[in-house]
């Protein structure tokens, strides 16, 4: 039987997947990249007779480049479920068993390439970044938008005051925090119907906006929960992609009865993005969920807000918008520790086409949630004009009360 090892033969991204691994080893890493091909494909820990000449050369991984501590693996398409599009079987093979290898310190999937075969049985985003900006009527500026604060205690009817007071403010989205689901202080039903009433009486007063209602919950009821708050009145869903898994997503975005965009929140992703020698970064789950259907999905602040990040997160964007699949544009949503002093510099590294959000950065403004929203939406409208945030603070107070309360970056 022939060796794992291909270095130097070109990747072919129509017939394999291509995966980066960051391996941290005691073993030369010849070795160490053999042991993740072969756990990951066709191997075991000990010769087999079972193993024959045209599995090892059809279905077996290919370690192609080993350059510094990264590692090129490429897995054949048959190593794939066939037609489906099924990412529980897809990650198995990707990122599976290999992050548990004794003989690894530590192994990180940074990155993943798909062959068209396997692209093609996923449908991507309904709606997309510009499907969200025609709903909206946002042709060009960010969208901008907020997270109910406090994160779980507001009643019904305080959740939709919220929205309603942020639409009035200037905000074109809000959203249910991660962990709001259908607690007895605020149930769903009530939420979502006061909600949609908010955003009635704002489109009434000619005011475009959409709030995302939280229907993560267990595989087997999500798609009716979203069903239900859908049939409630709400323009908009959110989902936890990692707790709830990206089935749910899928499930939610391929249903024929869901006519609603879908905020997808990546609340768990640290517990296996934020080592950066082991677990998995964001990239590859960035483009799991835009393959999935995700419309809306949060990319971090591009190391300005609260959550720890870097300007690895230019790649995650790009894995949003990127023509390179064969899918609708994902809004990448930038949140986590936003307030309008870092709007300017958010834009400066996202660009236009990005959702930007504020939670304790609206619900904390001294003048109040409206006061917080006209605060955020003016650092967008500063931004978008290229005019300087103080220099547009001059003559907009809810803007400078802003920059004096938080200051800026
Ligand atoms: C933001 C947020 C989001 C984070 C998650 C929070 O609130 O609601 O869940 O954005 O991070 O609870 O922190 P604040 P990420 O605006 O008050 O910080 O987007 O990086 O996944
Ligand atoms: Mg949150």
């Amino acid at each position: 039987m022939d060796s794992y090892l291909h270095l130097g033969e070109p990747a072919d991204p129509d017939k394999y997947a291509v995966c980066k691994y960051r391996v941290t080893t005691d073993l030369p890493i010849e070795k160490a990249a053999e042991a993740i091909a072969a756990e990951q494909s066709t191997g075991t820990w000990t010769g087999i007779s079972t193993l024959n000449t045209q599995i090892f050369n059809d279905l077996g991984a290919r370690v192609i480049d080993i350059t510094g501590d990264m590692v090129t693996v490429e897995f054949p398409t048959d190593d794939f479920s066939i037609e489906v599009g099924a990412v529980p079987q897809i990650l198995s093979v990707i990122a599976g068993n290999l992050f548990g290898l004794g003989s690894l310190k530590g192994v990180r999937l940074e990155d993943v390439t798909f062959p068209k075969d396997i692209l093609n049985q996923f449908k991507g985003p309904k709606f997309g970044a510009d499907g969200m900006r025609k709903m909206l009527n946002r042709p060009e500026k960010p969208l901008v938008g907020t997270i109910v604060k406090p994160k779980i205690g507001l009643g019904p009817k305080a959740t939709a005051d919220y929205v309603y007071e942020s639409g009035a403010g200037g905000l074109t989205n809000s959203k249910d925090d991660e962990t709001l689901v259908d607690q007895r202080f605020c149930p769903i039903e009530d939420r979502t119907v006061a909600v949609a009433e908010a955003i009635d009486r704002l489109e009434s007063e000619g005011i475009r906006m959409m709030h995302a209602i939280n229907v993560s919950t267990r595989g087997d009821k999500i798609v009716e929960l979203a069903e239900k708050v859908q049939s409630w009145g709400a323009r908009e869903i959110m989902v936890d992609v990692i707790t709830c898994g990206f089935g749910a997503v899928q499930a939610l975005a391929e249903d024929p009865s869901i006519k609603v965009p879908i905020h997808v929140h990546r609340t768990m992703h640290g517990a296996f993005t934020k080592d950066p020698l082991h677990g998995v970064a964001m990239l590859p789950l960035t483009k799991l969920v835009r393959m999935c259907g995700g419309d809306a999905l949060h990319i971090g602040t591009l190391g300005v807000g609260k959550m720890s990040g870097s300007s690895k997160e230019d790649s995650n964007l790009a894995a949003c918008l990127g023509d390179d699949v064969p899918y609708k544009r994902m809004m990448p949503v930038c949140s986590g520790g936003v307030y309008p002093g870092i709007v300017e510099a958010i834009v400066a590294k996202a660009g236009m086409n990005v959702q930007i959000q504020a939670g304790g950065g609206v619900a904390g403004h001294p003048d109040g949630v409206r006061g917080g929203a006209k605060a955020m939406s003016q650092a967008v409208d500063a931004a978008f004009a290229g005019i300087p945030k103080e220099e547009y603070a001059k003559d907009h107070r809810e803007l400078a009360l802003a920059l004096e309360k938080w200051g800026s970056k």
